[in-house]
């Protein structure tokens, strides 16, 4: 399997599963920027809507989307446990979870508070749903170590992924204890280590 990504974007949410479910992936970095492959393909022959991630199967089959590829993913690991059996209460739940990442979350970043042109008051009106959606996480991982419950899953990933970015875009998480402690639990995990360090987010303890 081929995972097209881009450091420190979305596509980490895949590429932490990927190291937590222990299956292994080849890399292949895209400059999003200029939507190039390091050895100047035009990524957009690759991915027509010219974004990241992208999982390309052994047989060729290409998948989209954080929300999809995670659970495509976790499927073929379940002794990895990082997604309840499909059918159950408690799948929905973690795919509950993957949809507000995806589209209150990750869309309220990206694109308004990652671009430079995006006008002062639209970037407020973000930071502003930011803040409750974080007041909401921040009270619900002050009972409990992760979105669900006791268990990591997939929407931890990608939860994780997402939230980063306030460290990027100057959103303070200083009033969200919980939600800090929470990446940084994260962060602490052999996988998703792992798949920070392959992406040059962190260094290798000396
Ligand atoms: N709906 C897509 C969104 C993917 C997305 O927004 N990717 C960003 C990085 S986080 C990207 O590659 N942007 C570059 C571009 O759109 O040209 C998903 O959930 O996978």
């Amino acid at each position: 399997m081929k995972l097209y990504y881009s450091p420190a974007t979305c596509s980490l949410a895949v590429h932490i599963v990927a190291r937590e479910a222990g299956l292994p992936i080849d890399l292949v970095k895209v400059d999003i920027g200029i939507h190039r492959l390091d050895d100047g393909t035009d990524y957009y022959t690759v991915n027509p809507r010219g974004y990241v991630p992208l999982l390309e199967l052994d047989d060729g089959t290409k998948l989209t989307e954080v929300s999809a590829i995670v659970q495509f993913l976790a499927d073929l690991a379940p002794q990895a446990a990082l997604l309840p059996p499909a059918g159950s209460i408690e799948r929905v739940h973690v795919q509950e979870w993957l949809t507000f990442i995806s589209s209150e979350l990750h869309k309220a970043f990206s694109p308004w508070l990652w671009h430079k042109e995006t006008a002062e008051s639209t970037k407020q009106n973000v930071r502003e749903r930011l803040a409750r959606h974080f007041g909401e996480l921040d009270r619900l991982l002050a009972k409990q170590p992760y979105l669900t419950g006791q268990h990591f899953t997939v929407a931890d990933a990608y939860a994780y992924a997402i939230v980063n970015w306030s460290h990027y875009l100057m959103v303070s998480l200083k009033p969200y204890p919980a939600l800090m402690a929470y990446l940084a639990r994260i962060e602490s995990r052999q996988g998703a280590r792992q798949a920070l360090l392959a992406e040059g987010l962190v260094k290798q303890a000396a």
